[in-house]
């Protein structure tokens, strides 16, 4: 029975791991140092060639988030640093819709490795030629929410995590 109560403190604190990801440039880096004050990110002329990590709290919880590189020669880093999320954060370039098969890509690599809640940030909103977050939506055919964000100024981005850390309780 102590064990029992015990192993239920442990759960309750238990933190949670979102993956940051979605095309080259999309704004996952920005993404990342928008949520979390406390944050690193490993790059080369700012492109991410590992990963980023940044750490806050949400509610109760330890959140940790990991953005992924996103250009492909870093493939392979992301299997490992998607490995054990709970949730995802898929972020697209919505100025740039050549971006946007690879973003179906990514979706349909994350569903492949198990039902996992994510949410969509439809980014840099802010440029004149951004698509609004619907368009998003529909052209790429989600069924998750999609939120217009502009990670540079932080807009939105928490809407963004509250969304995705509904689903993921
Ligand atoms: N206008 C605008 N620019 C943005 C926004 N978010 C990010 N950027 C810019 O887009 C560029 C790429 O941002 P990053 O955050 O490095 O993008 P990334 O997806 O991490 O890039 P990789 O790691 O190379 O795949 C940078 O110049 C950012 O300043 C935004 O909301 N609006
Ligand atoms: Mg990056």
């Amino acid at each position: 029975m102590e064990r029992e109560q015990r192993k239920s403190v442990v759960a309750e604190k238990k933190g949670r791991k979102i993956v940051v990801t979605g095309p080259y440039n999309a704004g996952k880096s920005t993404f990342v140092r928008a949520l979390c004050r406390d944050s690193v990110s490993i790059d080369t002329e700012g492109t991410t060639v590992v990963m980023d990590y940044g750490q806050r709290r949400y509610q109760e919880m330890d959140v940790a988030l990991f953005g992924t590189p996103g250009q492909s020669r870093f493939n392979y880093m992301i299997d490992a640093i998607a490995k054990g999320a709970d949730g995802f954060i898929l972020v697209v370039d919505s100025s740039f819709p050549d971006s946007w098969p690879y973003a179906i890509i990514i979706l349909n690599e994350i569903a492949k490795a198990g039902k996992r809640p994510y949410a969509v940030a439809a980014n840099k909103q802010d440029l004149d030629n951004a698509y609004p977050p619907e368009e998003v939506k529909r052209i790429l055919s989600i069924t998750r929410p999609v939120i217009g964000t502009i990670a540079l100024t932080g807009e939105n981005c928490e809407k963004v995590l509250e969304t995705l850390m509904k689903e993921i309780a």
